[in-house]
């Protein structure tokens, strides 16, 4: 805790490899980390971008109609970022196509490839793309989502992705350019794999990361927490757990519990004004919003949901003694948590209304 003055300066010398070098709310900072979906048409891009950021219905994207240009959105949450929605159809080093102006900011390119659909052109495509890009911007993170995954058979996902992600990776070598950092997920609007992988992609955009794993940690030591997660309530990613194993499962548990909680809010909650209208105090949300569940499927198991700020939500998974009988203790650790991600995400020149089209802000009460 005690270096958490330092926290917005990298702890190491050596630069950290997945990121742009541009921390998100940094103040010197003067553009927003983008995320570039990216691929060929149908593949699922815009009903990527709606399911995620919009909590449009997955059914609901059967009606979306064919990008026609970049659709460009600002996302005020924890961290200021964009998201830009591609046209499947553009050949992005078109030269009447400002090319530096798409990429220079960039935070991640998601390539999103249908695995339903024959994907060898869309894999020519995204290798095009990596290769164009690695001498002017090397550090692009590049993500592949192996994308519809809904509809195959176990057996079929895990070929079609293993076939997918050896081909990048060897035509990429055949072209002189070994380990390129692109990483592959396996993801379906369907289910809880697309905010899943979306969590991995945010997360290599975050400095802090390490910082506030070992907050994570050292709060599901002294509270004997099995699992915690930091949410972002809007989207339902979550920024950053602890370092013990994750299983698909107890994200989803969560990120369940959230929607719940959140619908009950909508009805039950009301608007909780600063006592003296301060930004700052507006930021630190309601710190006795909690609540808690017990979770009867495996056993004796508590979910427990602390509103952190604004936009977080802590929600962790304990099994024994339930946190009403260490009150005390958790609200004590809760608070420092509080205190030390405040110091990491330092934001007092950020509480601007978003701009318009932005998703943002979730009920609170
Ligand atoms: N089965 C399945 N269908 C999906 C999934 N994601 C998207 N789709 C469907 O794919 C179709 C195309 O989706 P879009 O989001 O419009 O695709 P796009 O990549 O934005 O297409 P363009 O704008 O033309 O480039 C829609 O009918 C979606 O319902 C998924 O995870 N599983
Ligand atoms: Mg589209």
């Amino acid at each position: 805790m005690e270096d958490l003055h330092h926290a917005e300066t990298p702890a190491t010398d050596i630069p950290p490899r997945f990121h742009t070098g541009r921390l998100p709310n940094s103040k010197s900072g003067d553009g927003k980390p983008r995320l570039l979906l990216m691929g060929q048409r149908r593949s699922g891009k815009s009903s990527i971008s709606s399911v995620v950021f919009h909590k449009l219905a997955p059914s609901e994207t059967l009606y979306l109609e064919t990008t026609t240009h970049i659709k460009k959105e600002s996302m005020h949450s924890f961290m200021d970022f964009q998201v830009w929605d591609f046209p499947g159809h553009l050949d992005y080093f078109d030269p009447i196509i400002d090319t530096e102006n798409i990429f220079q900011e960039i935070g991640a390119l998601i390539w999103v490839i249908d695995a339903q659909d024959e994907y060898l052109d869309a894999i020519q495509r995204l290798n095009t793309t990596i290769l164009n890009l690695h001498h002017t911007y090397p550090t692009i993170n590049v993500e592949v989502f192996v994308h519809k995954v809904d509809g195959l058979s176990d057996d079929y996902k895990s070929d079609t992705f293993r076939d997918i992600s050896q081909r990048v990776q060897d035509e990429l070598a055949d072209h002189g350019y070994d380990n390129a950092p692109v990483s592959f997920y396996s993801t379906s609007i369907y289910d809880h794999s697309i905010f899943e992988a979306f969590s991995k992609v945010i997360q290599k955009l975050i400095p802090q990361l390490p910082a506030l794993e070992n907050l994570l940690n050292n709060l599901c030591q002294t509270c004997r927490v099995e699992k915690a997660y930091l949410f972002d309530i809007m989207s339902k990613i979550y920024i950053a757990t602890d370092t013990s194993p994750t299983d698909i499962a107890s994200y989803e548990v969560c990120s369940d519990y959230i929607d719940t909680v959140i619908d009950i809010s909508e009805i039950y909650g009301w608007d909780r004004p600063a006592e003296d209208g301060s930004a700052e105090l507006l930021e630190t949300g309601n710190d006795d919003a909690e609540s808690l569940v017990v979770f009867e499927r495996k056993g004796s198991h508590y979910l427990y949901l602390r509103e952190i700020n604004k936009y977080l939500a802590l929600v962790c998974i304990m099994n024994d003694e339930g946190p009403g009988e260490k009150k005390a203790l958790l609200d004590y650790d809760v608070r420092r948590f509080q205190e030390g991600l405040k110091e990491m995400f330092p934001r007092t020149d950020r509480d601007v209304p978003p701009t318009e089209g932005a998703a943002s802000g979730q009920p609170s009460g």
